[in-house]
């Protein structure tokens, strides 16, 4: 029977028959498992000398079974390997290049053309605290834009989310003496209704100019400056409405003069309000600055051409290559 048995072990064809022949002799009712079995009917004597040829006739046939296994496993693959063939003259993937978002681009651009001017950039957290976001910047409790209606709170805190970058100025004048000049750009929040031109989330960049005798007409200097160098007409009118701001006395919306004879509203702007620089340690009397904000997306869409602030965040990057938005250099 031994015979037999490794005979048929050689003889198998594929691995599936020498798995059925592992089952029929080592498995639970196996052959070689049955003689195990009539051990016990045996005398002790008898039993020991038995039950050491069976258990070594056991073993012997584990092992032709692995050997076995492992040819017919090298059979079956050098059978793939010969059958299944790579055609390497296939053309390879495009690799895909990777684009710069476009308000990435225009952070960058407009933070590049600042620093040449001498300006530093900060950051600060999105998470803010309701002094730094508000009190710190002259906005009283009372103020509407405080009301959960406009401004996202954090549960189980006094915390919010920054409704606009200003909080990084406060941060950044605490921390550093004038005279400084410096922007912070960032995302800021507010619970604005979703449309074609609000989102919950936007980019604002925020400048300051903290100097000794700095005036209204440094603001106007640096701002039409800055407008004809990112619309890229030498021309560019600007209007300075008078308007207000908390933390800005004189405050003035800033308009641009469109193509089609139109003004269109580009962002804020005024002269630091004394209370917020007696908030961040400066004493008025001696220091005095001007301060901007605007929107990156509005701008961005505006020198783009592109119409729905939505299709900042929808994530389809086939939308880079409409505004020509090439690969990151
Ligand atoms: C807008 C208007 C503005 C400022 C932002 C500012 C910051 C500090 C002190 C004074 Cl710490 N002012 N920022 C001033 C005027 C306008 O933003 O339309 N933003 C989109």
């Amino acid at each position: 029977m031994q015979e037999q048995w490794l005979q048929q072990i050689q003889a198998s064809q594929n691995l599936t028959t020498l798995d059925d022949l592992r089952v029929n002799l080592l498995g639970k009712s196996g052959l070689v498992t049955q003689q195990l079995k009539t051990l016990g009917a045996l005398a002790p004597e008898e039993r020991k000398a038995k039950g050491a040829e069976i258990n070594a006739l056991k073993d012997q046939i584990a092992l032709a079974i692995e050997e076995k296994k492992i040819i017919l496993e090298a059979q079956a693959l050098d059978l793939r390997l010969a059958n299944e063939k790579i055609d390497i003259t296939l053309p390879s993937r495009p690799e895909s290049t990777g684009k710069i978002h476009p308000i990435s681009k225009a952070t960058q651009d407009i933070t590049q053309y600042f620093s040449q001017l001498g300006f530093q950039v900060f950051d600060g957290p999105h998470v803010e605290t309701q002094e730094l976001n508000f009190d710190a910047l002259n906005i009283p409790a009372h103020h509407p834009a405080r009301q959960s209606q406009d401004t996202f709170y954090v549960s189980g805190s006094n915390d919010i989310l920054r409704t606009q970058t200003s909080p990084v100025q406060i941060r950044t004048l605490r921390n550093h003496k004038p005279p400084i000049r410096f922007l912070a750009p960032g995302r800021v929040f507010r619970s604005d209704d979703l449309d074609a031109t609000h989102t919950p989330m936007f980019h604002q960049l925020e400048g300051v100019v903290i100097e000794e005798g700095i005036n209204f007409s440094h603001l106007k200097g640096a701002l039409i400056d800055f407008f004809s160098w990112f619309f890229e007409n030498p021309n560019t009118n600007l209007r300075f409405r008078p308007s207000f701001f908390p933390f800005t006395e004189p405050s003035a919306e800033v308009d641009i003069l469109w193509k089609n004879g139109k003004w269109l509203e580009m962002g804020g702007c005024g002269m630091m309000h004394p209370k917020v620089l007696r908030n961040c340690d400066i004493d008025p009397d001696q220091f005095q600055g001007f301060a901007f904000g605007m929107g990156i997306e509005r701008l961005t869409m505006l020198k783009y051409g592109i119409d729905d602030i939505r299709s900042f965040y929808d994530g389809d990057t086939r939308w880079l290559d409409l505004y020509g938005f090439g690969a990151q250099s």
